[in-house]
Protein backbone atom coordinates (compact mmCIF):
# COMPACT_ATOMS: atom_id res chain seq x y z
CA UNK A 1 0.00 0.00 0.00
CA UNK A 2 1.32 3.12 -0.80
CA UNK A 3 1.32 6.21 1.44
CA UNK A 4 -0.41 9.64 0.05
CA UNK A 5 2.34 11.67 -0.69
CA UNK A 6 4.00 8.91 -2.81
CA UNK A 7 0.87 8.76 -4.83
CA UNK A 8 0.78 12.93 -5.21
CA UNK A 9 4.30 12.13 -6.78
CA UNK A 10 3.49 9.09 -8.69
CA UNK A 11 1.09 11.16 -10.30
CA UNK A 12 3.21 14.41 -11.15
CA UNK A 13 5.67 11.89 -12.37
CA UNK A 14 2.92 9.97 -14.53
CA UNK A 15 1.79 14.03 -15.92
CA UNK A 16 5.97 14.63 -16.40
CA UNK A 17 6.98 11.32 -17.92
CA UNK A 18 3.46 10.43 -19.71
CA UNK A 19 2.33 13.91 -21.18
CA UNK A 20 4.19 16.96 -20.21
CA UNK A 21 7.87 16.82 -19.68
CA UNK A 22 7.80 20.79 -19.59
CA UNK A 23 6.22 20.44 -16.17
CA UNK A 24 9.34 19.46 -14.98
CA UNK A 25 11.81 21.49 -17.46
CA UNK A 26 13.05 18.27 -18.76
CA UNK A 27 12.99 16.11 -22.08
CA UNK A 28 12.66 12.69 -22.67
CA UNK A 29 14.33 10.61 -25.80
CA UNK A 30 12.84 9.04 -28.75
CA UNK A 31 12.07 5.65 -26.47
CA UNK A 32 10.52 8.29 -23.28
CA UNK A 33 13.32 7.91 -21.14
CA UNK A 34 14.30 10.58 -18.73
CA UNK A 35 17.97 11.21 -16.99
CA UNK A 36 17.10 10.65 -13.89
CA UNK A 37 19.40 13.55 -12.32
CA UNK A 38 17.60 15.91 -14.75
CA UNK A 39 14.08 14.63 -13.19
CA UNK A 40 15.07 14.83 -9.67
CA UNK A 41 16.66 18.42 -10.27
CA UNK A 42 13.64 18.95 -12.28
CA UNK A 43 10.90 18.12 -9.86
CA UNK A 44 12.66 19.95 -6.78
CA UNK A 45 12.58 23.36 -9.15
CA UNK A 46 8.98 22.42 -9.66
CA UNK A 47 8.12 22.30 -6.07
CA UNK A 48 8.12 18.63 -5.98
CA UNK A 49 11.06 17.34 -4.10
CA UNK A 50 11.74 13.79 -4.63
CA UNK A 51 15.23 12.27 -3.54
CA UNK A 52 16.55 9.16 -5.15
CA UNK A 53 15.27 6.93 -2.58
CA UNK A 54 11.86 7.74 -2.97
CA UNK A 55 11.77 7.46 -6.53
CA UNK A 56 13.69 4.08 -6.46
CA UNK A 57 10.45 3.56 -3.19
CA UNK A 58 7.73 4.51 -6.03
CA UNK A 59 9.04 2.65 -9.16
CA UNK A 60 8.83 -0.60 -6.82
CA UNK A 61 5.45 0.19 -5.58
CA UNK A 62 3.69 1.96 -7.81
CA UNK A 63 0.27 -0.64 -8.01
CA UNK A 64 0.24 -0.54 -11.32
CA UNK A 65 4.06 -0.88 -11.80
CA UNK A 66 3.79 2.31 -14.38
CA UNK A 67 7.32 2.86 -14.05
CA UNK A 68 10.39 1.55 -15.00
CA UNK A 69 14.00 1.75 -14.67
CA UNK A 70 16.81 1.32 -17.16
CA UNK A 71 19.75 -1.26 -15.92
CA UNK A 72 21.79 0.66 -14.19
CA UNK A 73 19.32 2.78 -12.54
CA UNK A 74 20.46 6.41 -14.57
CA UNK A 75 17.09 6.54 -16.98
CA UNK A 76 13.40 5.99 -15.98
CA UNK A 77 10.22 6.14 -18.42
CA UNK A 78 6.37 5.71 -18.32
CA UNK A 79 5.58 1.92 -19.32
CA UNK A 80 2.24 3.04 -21.40
CA UNK A 81 -0.14 6.00 -21.06
CA UNK A 82 1.43 8.42 -23.37
CA UNK A 83 -0.02 10.85 -25.20
CA UNK A 84 3.24 12.39 -26.88
CA UNK A 85 5.07 10.48 -29.19
CA UNK A 86 8.05 8.51 -28.02
CA UNK A 87 8.56 5.05 -28.82
CA UNK A 88 8.61 2.42 -25.75
CA UNK A 89 9.17 -0.12 -27.98
CA UNK A 90 6.31 -2.01 -27.05
CA UNK A 91 6.13 -6.12 -27.52
CA UNK A 92 4.00 -7.11 -29.40
CA UNK A 93 1.86 -10.07 -28.30
CA UNK A 94 -0.97 -12.61 -29.13
CA UNK A 95 -4.12 -11.19 -27.27
CA UNK A 96 -6.11 -13.79 -25.09
CA UNK A 97 -9.19 -14.62 -27.20
CA UNK A 98 -11.37 -11.86 -24.62
CA UNK A 99 -10.41 -8.23 -23.67
CA UNK A 100 -12.07 -5.56 -22.25
CA UNK A 101 -12.52 -2.05 -22.18
CA UNK A 102 -14.05 -0.38 -19.53
CA UNK A 103 -15.59 3.37 -20.63
CA UNK A 104 -18.37 5.85 -19.29
CA UNK A 105 -21.96 5.39 -20.34
CA UNK A 106 -22.04 8.64 -21.87
CA UNK A 107 -19.06 7.82 -24.10
CA UNK A 108 -21.20 4.56 -25.81
CA UNK A 109 -23.05 5.87 -28.26
CA UNK A 110 -20.10 7.46 -29.59
CA UNK A 111 -18.49 4.35 -29.43
CA UNK A 112 -20.43 2.66 -31.06
CA UNK A 113 -20.62 5.22 -34.13
CA UNK A 114 -16.89 5.33 -34.23
CA UNK A 115 -15.45 2.42 -32.39
CA UNK A 116 -12.92 2.68 -29.41
CA UNK A 117 -10.35 5.13 -30.61
CA UNK A 118 -7.32 6.23 -28.66
CA UNK A 119 -8.15 9.68 -27.94
CA UNK A 120 -5.20 11.43 -27.06
CA UNK A 121 -3.42 8.36 -25.81
CA UNK A 122 -1.42 6.58 -28.37
CA UNK A 123 -3.09 3.65 -27.93
CA UNK A 124 -6.63 2.32 -26.97
CA UNK A 125 -6.20 0.36 -23.30
CA UNK A 126 -7.63 -2.90 -22.83
CA UNK A 127 -7.78 -4.84 -20.21
CA UNK A 128 -7.41 -8.34 -19.16
CA UNK A 129 -9.67 -8.60 -16.62
CA UNK A 130 -13.30 -7.68 -16.40
CA UNK A 131 -12.56 -5.81 -12.44
CA UNK A 132 -9.79 -4.54 -14.01
CA UNK A 133 -11.91 -2.48 -16.95
CA UNK A 134 -14.74 -1.74 -14.35
CA UNK A 135 -12.35 0.35 -12.49
CA UNK A 136 -10.36 1.96 -15.46
CA UNK A 137 -14.19 3.11 -16.62
CA UNK A 138 -15.60 4.36 -13.33
CA UNK A 139 -12.41 6.87 -13.71
CA UNK A 140 -14.83 8.59 -16.25
CA UNK A 141 -18.11 8.66 -14.90
CA UNK A 142 -20.46 5.60 -14.78
CA UNK A 143 -18.95 2.83 -16.13
CA UNK A 144 -19.76 0.08 -18.58
CA UNK A 145 -16.95 -2.84 -19.61
CA UNK A 146 -17.18 -3.92 -23.03
CA UNK A 147 -15.84 -7.43 -23.97
CA UNK A 148 -14.03 -7.42 -26.79
CA UNK A 149 -13.30 -9.81 -29.31
CA UNK A 150 -9.31 -10.25 -29.78
CA UNK A 151 -9.18 -13.80 -31.74
CA UNK A 152 -10.97 -12.38 -34.27
CA UNK A 153 -9.13 -8.73 -34.33
CA UNK A 154 -5.93 -10.84 -34.06
CA UNK A 155 -6.86 -13.23 -37.13
CA UNK A 156 -7.91 -10.21 -39.22
CA UNK A 157 -4.79 -8.65 -39.15
CA UNK A 158 -5.07 -5.99 -36.07
CA UNK A 159 -1.84 -5.70 -33.92
CA UNK A 160 -1.55 -6.72 -29.99
CA UNK A 161 0.84 -5.13 -27.75
CA UNK A 162 1.33 -5.70 -24.07
CA UNK A 163 3.31 -3.34 -21.67
CA UNK A 164 5.63 -3.75 -19.03
CA UNK A 165 3.12 -3.58 -16.55
CA UNK A 166 0.30 -5.62 -18.21
CA UNK A 167 -2.19 -3.61 -20.42
CA UNK A 168 -3.00 -4.18 -23.98
CA UNK A 169 -3.04 -1.92 -26.66
CA UNK A 170 -4.37 -1.57 -30.00
CA UNK A 171 -4.88 1.37 -32.69
CA UNK A 172 -8.54 0.82 -32.53
CA UNK A 173 -11.43 -1.19 -32.35
CA UNK A 174 -14.30 -1.08 -34.65
CA UNK A 175 -17.83 -1.56 -32.86
CA UNK A 176 -18.12 -4.85 -35.13
CA UNK A 177 -15.39 -6.18 -32.78
CA UNK A 178 -17.47 -5.43 -29.17
CA UNK A 179 -19.56 -8.72 -28.11
CA UNK A 180 -22.95 -7.86 -27.25
CA UNK A 181 -24.65 -9.39 -24.73
C1 LIG B 1 -13.29 6.85 -24.47
C2 LIG B 1 -5.25 4.46 -16.79
C3 LIG B 1 -16.06 8.75 -27.28
C4 LIG B 1 -12.61 5.69 -23.81
C5 LIG B 1 -6.14 3.28 -17.03
C6 LIG B 1 -12.16 6.34 -22.52
C7 LIG B 1 -5.82 2.86 -18.43
C8 LIG B 1 -14.40 7.32 -26.65
C9 LIG B 1 -11.86 7.77 -22.92
C10 LIG B 1 -5.27 4.11 -19.06
C11 LIG B 1 -14.30 6.82 -27.95
C12 LIG B 1 -10.39 8.07 -23.02
C13 LIG B 1 -6.15 4.60 -20.17
C14 LIG B 1 -15.16 7.34 -28.93
C15 LIG B 1 -12.88 5.77 -26.75
N1 LIG B 1 -16.02 8.31 -28.55
N2 LIG B 1 -15.26 8.28 -26.31
N3 LIG B 1 -15.14 6.92 -30.20
N4 LIG B 1 -13.35 5.86 -27.98
N5 LIG B 1 -13.49 6.66 -25.93
O1 LIG B 1 -8.08 8.08 -20.01
O2 LIG B 1 -8.82 3.76 -21.50
O3 LIG B 1 -3.96 4.72 -14.03
O4 LIG B 1 -7.45 8.32 -22.46
O5 LIG B 1 -13.52 4.63 -23.60
O6 LIG B 1 -5.92 2.26 -16.11
O7 LIG B 1 -9.85 5.37 -19.80
O8 LIG B 1 -3.19 6.31 -15.76
O9 LIG B 1 -8.28 6.14 -21.65
O10 LIG B 1 -13.19 6.32 -21.57
O11 LIG B 1 -4.90 1.83 -18.54
O12 LIG B 1 -1.88 4.24 -15.31
O13 LIG B 1 -12.44 7.94 -24.21
O14 LIG B 1 -5.19 5.08 -18.03
O15 LIG B 1 -4.00 4.07 -16.41
O16 LIG B 1 -9.85 8.11 -21.72
O17 LIG B 1 -7.47 4.84 -19.68
P1 LIG B 1 -8.36 7.75 -21.43
P2 LIG B 1 -8.71 4.98 -20.65
P3 LIG B 1 -3.21 4.89 -15.33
Amino acid sequence: EQSKSDETLGRFLSLVLRHNPAAAQITLDEHGWADVEALLAGCARAGRRIGRDTLERIVRENSKQRYSFNGDHTKIRANQGHSIAVDVELRQAQPPARLYHGTAMRFLESIRAQGITRQSRQHVHLSADYPTALAVGSRHGRPVVLAIDAAAMARDGYVFYRSENGVWLCERVPWSYVLED
